[in-house]
């Protein structure tokens, strides 16, 4: 009998399959069909166990691995969510780049501050970190805690009837997130005391189903994060901000330094354009150069 599937995880040349029945079967991929990976859909031979073909992706997203190898994480996202955490701090230049890739699978994209219970202390009296420039984006920024529940419905109701994918440095809480929003289900989280980055708990996306209809993908964290991207036009795609002063700058050709004329640099000494965004528009707009990927 061939099954329609959905792939929940790939461990290597095996899957888990969803059947249609709800139940999961471990299977074999051949190599004549090896590109496979969590949130494809795959026809299933239940018999042998074996992957018989792919469906074709609507996206899917890919990051290099520590050999410079490009490796596709999962398919067929609609919305992916970038966590962060306030502690240790913030990492701006991850959810800038991050940014870039989802707006270009093409994806929806939003932000997830996890642990706001941790926002309120004696040295951050504040709501926790300032991420109102990422508001005038449309980006949704939602403050959540899986620890205490606060923010939980709204992120379940953002998420709603899609494909989500959670993405994001090590630590930050992304499989805590997803055990909150699905209690039957059993994740491995980091213990407790063993917080901070570079511990990578989860080693492997996997597919999770909600009885909402919502999907979510939970992966494993990341130091850094590298769009595959072709040129300026896709580049844009991630700064709107950016392009939308660059518009108004005396060269068209303009890389924003030190050109006379840049409005660009003037919006950021008005203080209508964080540094940080323009710093990260330059180094991706470099490595585009570098790469000899420029299309001017
Ligand atoms: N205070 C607080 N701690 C949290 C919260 N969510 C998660 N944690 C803790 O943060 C640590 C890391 O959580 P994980 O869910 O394993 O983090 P992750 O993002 O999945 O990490 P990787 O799988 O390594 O990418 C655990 O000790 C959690 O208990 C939260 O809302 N508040
Ligand atoms: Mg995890
Ligand atoms: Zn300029």
């Amino acid at each position: 009998m061939i099954l329609r599937c959905r792939v929940l995880a790939r461990f290597g040349s095996e899957i888990d399959a969803l059947q249609p029945d709800g139940s999961v079967l471990r299977t074999h991929l051949r190599r004549r069909v090896d590109d496979v990976v969590c949130g494809d859909v795959v026809m299933v031979d239940a018999a042998g166990a074996v992957v018989r073909s792919r469906e074709p992706r609507r996206n899917h997203l890919t990051r290099r691995d520590g050999f410079n190898r490009l490796r596709t994480i999962a398919a067929n996202i609609d919305r992916a969510w970038i966590v962060v955490a306030p502690r240790p701090e913030v990492p701006h230049l991850l959810i800038d780049r991050f940014l870039v890739g989802i707006r270009n699978l093409p994806a929806e994209a939003g932000i997830v501050v996890n642990k706001s219970d941790l926002a309120f202390t004696a040295d951050t009296p504040t709501s926790g970190p300032d991420l109102s420039h990422y508001l005038q984006l449309s980006l949704p920024v939602l403050r959540v805690s899986a620890h205490t529940g606060l923010g939980l419905e709204a992120l379940r109701a953002a998420a709603a009837g899609a494909c989500n994918i959670l993405v994001g440095p090590s630590g930050v809480g992304k499989s805590s997130l997803i055990q909150a929003l699905l209690p039957a289900e059993r994740l491995r989280i980091a213990a407790v005391g063993q917080r901070g980055e570079g511990r990578h708990t989860t080693t492997t996306a996997r597919w999770y189903e909600a009885e909402d209809g919502a999907a979510w993908i939970d992966s494993p964290g990341v130091r850094d994060f590298s769009p595959e991207i072709a040129g300026i036009d896709q580049l844009v795609q991630g700064f709107p901000d950016v392009s939308e002063h660059a518009a108004n700058c005396r060269f068209r050709n303009c890389t924003h330094r030190s050109e006379p004329g840049c409005a660009v640099s003037a919006a950021v000494d008005r203080g209508l354009l964080p540094v940080a965004r323009l710093q990260a528009w330059r180094e991706l707009r470099e490595s585009l150069v570098a790469g000899g990927q420029s299309r001017g």
